[in-house]
């Protein structure tokens, strides 16, 4: 903003009966000459006006509102326009039109039944693999993923999850992850993942020599907390993952990692998901709080007494990462939400960074406060007898 001395304010609206045309509003302090040097604006741009009308403003007496109407090929020289009355008049804009103010606000699910849009939206194909994936020069193991791909782009909201006959070696791959991580959970996790992993061994089937179904686990959650689980084919953007959440839905790979690697993966797998997020997805506490994700969720740390323990599930499903994140090679910051929403991270190795939260239900309030921070046109709500995201107006 410059020193002018007037300040106006112009409103933008798309002239819904007449498609053709475009309708400014803008309002200047009455001074002699104020209409003209923003009329000057427009003639240097070569834009025609078609109509114009004057009032007086009923928000400041000593303001006129000026109406105006442009021509619709006009359209991509208004950016440039608003930018000059901005910068060199101080020229406040809002925009009125309807449509606009609508698509501000991108589109979210307001349904349970609207996630199945999400199957189309992956970033990334599971099938096709980046170059440094250690499957990527196994075109048994890119085979084997795009069957699981296929699973989910078929699925729907309200089928069961198919079931899938693991091989021989992704059993051995799983043996090894499983083995690893059980032997370090006691000393490494925190109370609540060894709270609910025995009840998985004696409910679902987690084994050494068994690779749990999606199915039979979706079932357990639903009964512990109401989370349950979608089979997903590829990486979601975060977006649609956290809105996936607020269902209590949790988007889930069905593949494994391949057999080369078993100590770290930076691609989320079915043992990311059932042996790092499946158990604390079984808290009551921990289910409620899920947002500001990837330094709680996927690799927080929480003190317990003197101690400091992983909830995160990239560390509690990485045996190699879990025992790194509690060495003294990390940084290690206490949880504070206005740093970790702007804090860089790796994705393909391990964490330089971790925060380490007081508590659940400190992190949550944590949490709370700082989306209260985030502003937004309305307030939501989940309804969980209907399923449904209500949107309540904040006017
Ligand atoms: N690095 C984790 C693992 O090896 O299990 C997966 C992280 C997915 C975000
Ligand atoms: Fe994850």
């Amino acid at each position: 903003m410059n020193g002018d001395s007037f300040q106006e304010t112009m409103y933008i609206e798309e002239n819904t009966y007449k498609n053709d045309m475009i309708s400014l509003i803008f309002s200047l302090k009455e001074k002699v000459g104020a209409l003209a040097k923003v009329l000057r604006i427009f003639e240097e741009k070569s834009i025609n006006l078609i109509h114009i009308e004057s009032r007086p403003s009923r928000v400041n007496k000593d303001e006129y509102e000026f109406f105006i109407n442009l021509d619709r090929r006009n359209t991509p020289l208004l950016t440039d326009i608003i930018k000059t009355l901005r910068n060199e008049i101080g020229v406040t804009v809002h925009e009125l039109s309807r449509k606009k103010k609508k698509d501000a606000v991108p589109w979210f699910p307001r349904t349970i039944q609207e996630l199945d849009r999400f199957a189309n939206q992956i970033l990334t194909y599971g099938a096709e693999l980046d170059a440094d994936h250690p499957g990527f020069k196994d075109p048994v193991y890119r085979a084997r993923r795009k069957e699981f791909a296929d699973i989910a782009y078929n699925y729907r909201h309200g089928q069961p999850i198919p079931k899938v006959t693991y091989t021989e070696e992704e059993k051995k791959t799983w043996g090894t992850v499983f083995r690893e991580l059980k032997t370090l959970y006691p000393t490494h996790a925190c109370y609540e993942h060894n709270h609910v992993f025995p009840l998985l061994e004696k409910y679902c089937g987690y084994q050494e020599d068994n690779i749990p179904q999606l199915e039979d686990v979706s079932k357990f959650l639903q009964t512990c907390t109401g989370f349950r689980l979608r089979p997903v084919a590829g990486l979601l953007s975060s977006r649609d993952f956290l809105a996936g959440l607020a269902f209590r839905v949790f988007h889930s790979t069905q593949y494994i990692r391949h057999g080369s690697k078993p100590m770290y993966t930076p691609e989320p797998d079915v043992c990311h998901e059932l042996l790092g997020h499946v158990p604390l997805f079984a808290d009551i506490s921990f289910a409620q709080f899920s947002q500001v994700y990837w330094f709680t969720v996927e690799f927080g740390l929480c003190k317990e007494g003197d101690a400091i323990k992983a909830y995160g599930a990239g560390l509690l499903s990485s045996f190699g990462e879990l025992q790194y994140c509690l060495s003294d090679k990390p940084e290690i910051q206490s949880l504070n939400l206005e740093k970790t929403a702007v804090q860089k991270y790796p994705v393909t190795e391990f964490q330089p960074v971790y925060y380490v939260a007081e508590s659940f239900k400190n992190a949550k309030e944590k949490v709370r406060r700082f989306a209260s921070t985030i502003p937004r046109p309305f307030s939501v709500r989940y309804n969980p007898y209907t399923q449904r995201i209500e949107v309540l107006d904040n006017a």
